[in-house]
């Protein structure tokens, strides 16, 4: 049986290949020695088998996951996994890749990982997107139903994305919607972060589960908390330092972008804290642009991009401390101080909440300013 050391993975040294599964461990929250199990998997050639299908989309989800650098994701997931059927990736076409896909579908039958990107069309009874000669609402639910795991990956594939833009002349909807019943991971995002897709294969493919999902089928661990929460201009907002034009003092101080429309206090992301391309500050919001809420259905294609929408449940900065009793029993002197930290913290929450109040509505006042 081959072992850790004798790891062939082209691109990554072993140290290099192991920190990275630890890393994917981590992004789904499994402890390290997950990732370390993860690694041993590979090393003994247990790699999940995917089919990639293709329909109504841009290919950015593929094209945001090869473009990944040092270390290299785009790789180590084509080296992680056995992605046996990619119509962007084949060298195959025509009948030999069709052959191929025929094949997995005969023998990983219940054992592979469908991922899905694009929006399929409804309307006319599907004509619009036909691939080798099979409309995409047919080949999806017979692949779908031959797969261990559906994964959606990408708004238009989750919940139809650009192509189901008003008026939406195709009917483009989301994996979930054309595979009623079935459970989808949804991984939205315009394009999606490659993170969380190994993350997810990975913890599927090494112990057999999926990660907890909310009601729209997206991982927790990707998309419980919006970006908002994590934003490293958040002490801007909260100090009511906006940026009010593109290139204005502030826009050069990265302060605050919410006036410019940003999105990131209603859309459920984690790309505050998972760049992409593995290059620190390659995020929307990162590069100085309002996040459009690309994860959101409702948000982004519908919404102008330089638009405000209300905040909906501000939170106080992170950076304070929690207020909670404490357990056990505690000197008098103690308890004085305690109340003392415990006063001083309330006050700061206090202080806080009505910076917030106060600068969201002065966010609202200047806007209304703006308008004509
Ligand atoms: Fe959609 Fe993915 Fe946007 Fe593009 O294919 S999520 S249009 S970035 O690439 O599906
Ligand atoms: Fe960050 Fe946008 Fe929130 Fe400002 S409004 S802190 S830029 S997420
Ligand atoms: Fe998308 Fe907003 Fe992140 S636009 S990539 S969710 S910052």
């Amino acid at each position: 049986m081959p072992h850790l050391e004798d790891v062939d993975v082209p691109h990554l040294s072993r140290r290099d290949f192991v920190k990275v599964c630890t890393a994917a461990a981590a992004t789904v929250g499994l402890p390290a020695w997950a990732g370390e199990k993860m690694a041993e998997d590979v090393a003994r050639g247990k790699k999940p088998s995917v089919v990639w299908l293709h329909f109504q989309e841009c290919t950015g989800c593929t094209e945001s996951l090869l473009r990944t650098t040092a270390p290299d994701v785009g790789s180590l997931i084509l080296d992680l996994i056995s992605v046996d059927y990619h119509e962007t990736l084949a060298a195959a076409a025509g009948y030999q890749i069709e052959a191929a896909l025929d094949a997995v579908l005969r023998e990983q039958a219940g054992k592979f990982v469908l991922v899905v990107e694009g929006a399929i069309p409804t309307k006319d009874d599907g004509v619009y997107c036909i691939v080798g000669g099979k409309k995409a609402v047919d080949s999806l639910r017979a692949v779908a139903d031959k797969a261990a795991a559906v994964i959606a990956i990408g708004s238009c594939a989750s919940w139809g994305g650009v192509p189901s833009a008003s008026p939406n002349p195709t009917g483009a909807a989301g994996a979930p919607v054309v595979l009623k019943g079935k459970t989808v991971v949804t991984l939205p995002g315009c394009p999606a972060n490659p993170h969380n897709l190994l993350g997810t294969v990975l913890q599927f493919a090494t112990f057999g589960t999926l990660p907890r999902l909310d009601d729209k089928g997206r991982p927790e661990f990707a998309y419980k908390r919006v970006i908002h929460e994590d934003c490293p201009r958040r002490a801007h907002f909260d100090n009511g330092r906006f940026a009010k034009a593109f290139g204005d003092e502030g826009h050069r101080q990265g302060w605050c972008l919410y006036q410019l429309g940003c999105k990131g206090p209603q859309t459920h992301a984690n790309c505050s804290l998972l760049h992409f391309c593995e290059v620190p500050g390659a995020w929307p919001i990162g590069i100085g642009h309002p996040c459009i809420g690309c994860t959101e259905q409702g948000i982004v294609f519908n919404v102008p991009i330089h638009t405000n929408l209300p905040i909906e449940k501000p939170t106080a900065p992170m950076a304070y401390p929690t207020v909670g009793s404490a357990k056990g029993e505690v000197s008098a002197i103690a308890a004085g101080v305690g109340g003392l930290v415990v006063g001083a913290v309330a006050g700061a929450g206090y202080v806080a909440s009505r910076k917030l109040t106060v600068q969201v509505k002065k966010a609202e006042g200047d806007e209304q300013e703006k308008a004509p």
